[in-house]
């Protein structure tokens, strides 16, 4: 089972202004093939199909607990998707709609993003081809499901790159600096998990790509709070046995700032949702909106 909480895994600024373009370069961090789609569809499936869970429980819980967090990710991206492609006009605006009011929004790179989904994000790439099972490894064995699971956080790493290397607002910077540094702690957790089952030590390849995390700016408060060191398990009272791989016996990555890794029994602080307003030109929520808040608001006055 799931629990949910209405919070953001980190806080993220809002942007000036609407800024589809850079809302479609960050599309391929949510379904791109290395996107967080594919990392949250493997390691889902990938726990539901686990054999021998008892037997193998540090493995299970490690790859549930980061299962859960993958699903805050996908959470993440997308709501830094409809944060940049917030707009445009006005959210109160009447429009005429003769006079072509949003022309400019068939040039943008992803035109379906506004025309089909109304700014909102969806698990298609920045091409807007459509993430799909075939992203999904899960073999039932082990050893190849973690060296899948640690190619696919290794390639994560360099899109994230590359992506925030094409970004200027800061939303999406935020974005990519957070995942590059809980994506290098999957890495770092998957390595591990190979080296405990076969003792080869893996995590001597990382950091791969050879990212620097100290020299992205937006990486550096996650770095100085010890996010690098860190694997949640979101209050649950289960997977505390990925312990048994991310553990104190281990410590964080040579480059990254020193300390013994540890599991959190809680989220992440993370930051608020933001509160994005519907766009009437467009006709969201609907034609009458002061009629829908009026509703909303008599019934919120029930609930409480
Ligand atoms: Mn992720």
């Amino acid at each position: 089972m799931f629990m949910r909480i209405d919070k953001l895994q980190a806080a993220l600024p809002e942007p000036k202004a609407p800024n589809p373009n850079e809302a479609a370069a960050l599309q391929e961090l949510l379904g791109g093939k290395y996107g967080e789609m594919s990392t949250l569809g493997n390691y889902m499936f990938q726990s539901f199909n686990f054999r021998n869970k008892t037997k193998l429980r540090p493995f299970y819980s490690l790859v549930s607990a980061i299962f859960m967090e993958e699903l805050g990710h996908v959470e993440l991206v997308s709501n830094g998707v409809s944060m940049l492609n917030n707009g445009p006009g006005d959210d109160t605006e009447e429009v005429d709609v003769s006079g072509a009011p949003f022309s400019k929004m068939k040039d943008i790179r992803l035109a379906g993003g506004f025309l089909a989904h109304g700014g909102g994000a969806m698990p298609i790439n920045s091409n807007a081809m459509s993430w799909n099972a075939d992203m999904v490894t899960t073999t039932g064995n082990l050893i190849i499901d973690l060296l899948h699971n640690f190619h696919l956080e290794c390639g994560a790493r360099i899109h994230k790159l590359r992506v925030y290397e094409t970004l200027k607002d800061p939303t999406g910077r935020e974005v990519c600096g957070y995942l590059l540094v809980r994506g290098s702690v999957h890495a770092h957790a998957y390595a591990l998990a190979l080296k405990k089952i076969t003792g080869v030590a893996i995590e001597q390849m990382l950091p791969t790509p050879n990212i620097e995390l100290g020299n992205i700016p937006e990486c550096q408060k996650y770095l100085d709070e010890g996010s690098h060191r860190r694997l949640y398990r979101f209050n649950s009272p289960d997977y505390a046995e990925a312990a048994g791989v991310w553990s104190n016996d281990e410590v964080a990555l040579p480059g990254d700032p020193p300390g013994n890794l540890e599991v959190v029994e809680g989220p992440p602080e993370g930051g608020k949702m933001a509160e994005l307003l519907g766009n009437y030109g467009a006709f969201a929520p609907d034609y009458a909106p002061e009629e829908m808040f009026e509703v909303a608001k008599k019934l919120y006055k029930k609930s409480r």
